[in-house]
């Protein structure tokens, strides 16, 4: 099988957490940012996660393919979930964009790696985003406003080890954040984060944090 990803993409990491968790091998394909035509012929559209089954069709959808990897073995991730990770993450996804999608655009990521390549997603995200400097001049608004929030995760994470749906629904925002440079991730937190990017092989973003 084969995974489409971008390097970046926490909806992409939801997919490739579920191959690494259940130990399902997988190779994966960067496709770069100004690439439409791969992911239209396969899906239709232009979106990632696509994974091409090895029957040769493909599958979009991120936790269309969680789903589908997970039953490939005995399922893990169809309990109903944690509503409580599942709430921080509705919650503090929009402020958090606001500080990973400005850096994201100037990141170290394989589908990122041309001019032409950076300058069409860096305009996709500014479409949605507005002015994306401005974003970056904002950050410390930004970080003083997640702390709390990540400070009220902590203790929904301290010494969680189970891993279920939720799972895959929360550590591609961690993950996501840790591209922003100095963002204090409490113990736990940095732990939880830290003990999942061994677990499912999906690195984090620290060492280009910025
Ligand atoms: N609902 C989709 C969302 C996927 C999605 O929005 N992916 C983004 C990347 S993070 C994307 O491909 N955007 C269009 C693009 O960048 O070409 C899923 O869960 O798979």
């Amino acid at each position: 099988m084969k995974l489409y990803i971008y390097e970046h993409c926490p909806f992409c990491s939801r997919a490739r957490m579920a191959f690494g968790l259940k130990e399902v091998p997988v190779e994966l394909s960067v496709v770069m940012a100004n690439d439409a035509e791969t992911p239209v012929r396969m899906i239709g559209r232009k979106a990632l996660p696509i994974l091409e089954r090895d029957d040769g069709s493909f599958m979009g959808e991120s936790l269309d393919i969680v789903h589908y990897v997970d039953h490939l073995g005995e399922p893990v991730f169809d309990g109903p979930g944690d509503p409580a990770l599942d709430n921080w993450g509705k919650d503090a996804w929009p402020l958090a964009a606001k500080l990973f999608i400005p850096r994201f655009t100037k990141g170290d990521f394989a589908e990122l790696a041309t001019a032409e390549a950076r300058e069409a997603y860096r305009l996709r995200e500014a479409e949605d985003l507005g002015d994306l400097e401005a974003l970056m001049t904002g950050t410390d608004g930004f970080m003083a406003a997640l702390r709390p929030k990540l400070e009220a995760l902590a203790p929904l994470l301290d010494g969680r080890e189970t891993v279920g749906i939720s799972d895959i629904l929360l550590w591609p925002i961690l993950r996501s954040l840790s591209i922003v440079r100095d963002l204090p991730f409490p113990g736990p937190v940095r732990s939880y984060a830290e003990r999942l990017e061994q677990r499912s092989g999906v690195p984090l973003l620290f060492d280009q944090a910025m």
